[in-house]
């Protein structure tokens, strides 16, 4: 089979975001809901906006709006992290960046799979936040090896899917017709199941050690948790989920309301309270467990390591003050954060931000010389413009204050905190993308083109 005989990793990675989120709707109603009402709200916007509009009309954004979701899941063993990954891969993503959640009392270290290339970005930037169980932080012995046992039996791919994704390594693509049969078996991996592996009593023995062990350990299978769509505002969007008598969380995760909107403000909803049959002899016993949410999120400019840093300090400055819920942290975090510029050319300057620089019309008839100029240089004199480039991956804090309202208050455990990168990226098999770099490639790119 010849090269052009294969569909683009993007092809099957929008159908595959769009099965997903087909599947997820029939599953979760309720996340269909807040896909309409954030397509609302951002309909709204973008006629209040008409500058904001145009700027993603012209970078490509506005039509990768729509489509634009992140989903989470969470697997026991290296095997199923390293078959994910190439699984993922056969679809254009790649893991990128380290979260360690133990310092947040979550006993899982993660990654997000997601495209890293600008084109393929501004097809599908779908993104996976995927967490792997930490056992060996288990204090339980006993326990911890019952449920490597457990796991140890589970196989989460289905046949057609290990095939395919062998056939992709091989072949170096799959066909039109296979990418099909890709997504449907691949989707199996992540569906939810109503009926547990294992009886009502190892369930609660593994509750008891932490909600995300029962979780992680009892199913068939990684179970998507929640689908994420992207509002333009997500201020708005919580007021709106309020309206509707959705329970969404007190406290936006990130940083405050902004002109210039950095990195990543998200909320969610509690998760459902399901019915599961567990397996007990002759009979099935009928139980409970919650594990799949609804979350919204508004994503902004990505910061260079010295934003980052800032904004970390700014963040922890806000929640030093005690608690962080209601009124009051609010007013700490906009606060803290008024020493964080607020326009694009000051933190473009500051160099706390990434940007893509693009010729104006004037830009492009300027002869070569006059555009080999700084981009500052262009941009005074109109002949370039720099837009936000849109932080495409997740923030630790955030992910932990997420993770913490599903499991409810008393799931706070204290983990002796220690990130192990190196394990984590020995059982995926393959080194975690810095994201920095990528973004710095971004921006590096876009310079290297004004010129051109
Ligand atoms: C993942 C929670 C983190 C986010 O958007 O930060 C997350 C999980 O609950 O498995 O999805
Ligand atoms: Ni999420």
């Amino acid at each position: 089979m010849t090269a052009d005989r294969f569909v683009s990793p993007d092809h099957i990675r929008s159908l595959f975001s769009q099965s997903m989120s087909h599947m997820y709707r029939t599953e979760v109603p309720l996340y269909g809901t807040l896909v309409e009402l954030v397509g609302e709200i951002n309909d709204r916007v973008l006629d209040d906006q008409p500058q904001l509009a145009e700027r993603m009309q012209r970078s490509g954004e506005r039509e990768r709006l729509d489509v634009e979701r992140h989903g989470a899941i969470r697997v026991g063993t290296a095997q199923e992290l390293a078959t994910l990954r190439r699984l993922f891969a056969v679809m254009g993503m790649q893991p990128v960046g380290y979260y360690d959640l133990s310092v947040a009392g979550v006993p899982v270290h993660s990654t997000a799979f997601r495209p890293v290339d600008g084109e393929a970005l501004m097809r599908n930037p779908f993104r996976v936040f995927t967490s792997l169980l930490r056992l060996e932080l288990i204090e339980d012995e006993a326990l911890r090896a019952q449920a490597a046992d457990i796991l140890s039996r589970r196989n989460i791919f289905t046949p057609g899917a290990l095939q395919l994704i062998a056939q992709c390594e091989r072949d170096g693509g799959l066909s039109e017709e296979d990418a099909w049969r890709f997504v449907v078996e691949a989707l199996e991996t992540f569906r939810w199941h109503n009926a547990a592996t294992v009886s009502l009593d190892t369930y609660h023995a593994l509750h008891a050690a932490h909600r995300l062990v029962a979780d992680v350990v009892s199913f068939r299978g990684p179970h998507i948790n929640h689908l994420t769509p992207r509002t333009l505002d997500i201020d708005a969007a919580q007021a709106a989920m309020h309206a509707r008598g959705i329970a969404a969380k007190a406290v936006i995760e990130g940083p405050p309301r902004r002109a210039c909107p950095i990195l990543l403000r998200q909320t969610s909803f509690k998760a459902l309270e399901e019915l599961v049959h567990f397996p007990s002899g002759a009979d099935n016993a009928a139980g409970t467990h919650t594990a799949r949410f609804g979350e919204i999120e508004q994503r902004g400019l990505a910061l260079t390591p010295k934003g980052r840093a800032l904004y970390d300090t700014l963040l922890a400055q806000a929640r030093e003050g005690a608690g962080s819920a209601g009124d009051d942290y609010a007013q700490r975090l906009q606060a803290a954060f008024t020493s964080f510029p607020d326009d694009h050319t000051t933190l473009r300057r500051e160099g706390l931000g990434y940007y893509r620089h693009v010729l104006t019309d004037a830009g492009r008839a300027a002869p070569a010389t006059e555009r080999a100029l700084p981009a500052e240089v262009l941009i005074e004199r109109g002949l370039a413009t720099a837009e936000p480039i849109i932080y495409e991956d997740f923030l630790p804090v955030s992910a932990a204050g997420i993770f913490q309202s599903n499991l409810g208050g008393e799931e706070q455990r204290a983990y002796a905190a220690r990130a192990n990168r190196d394990a984590f990226e020995q059982a995926l098999g393959a080194p975690a993308a810095d994201e920095f770099a990528i973004y710095e490639r971004l921006q590096a790119q876009s310079l290297a083109q004004l010129a051109m």
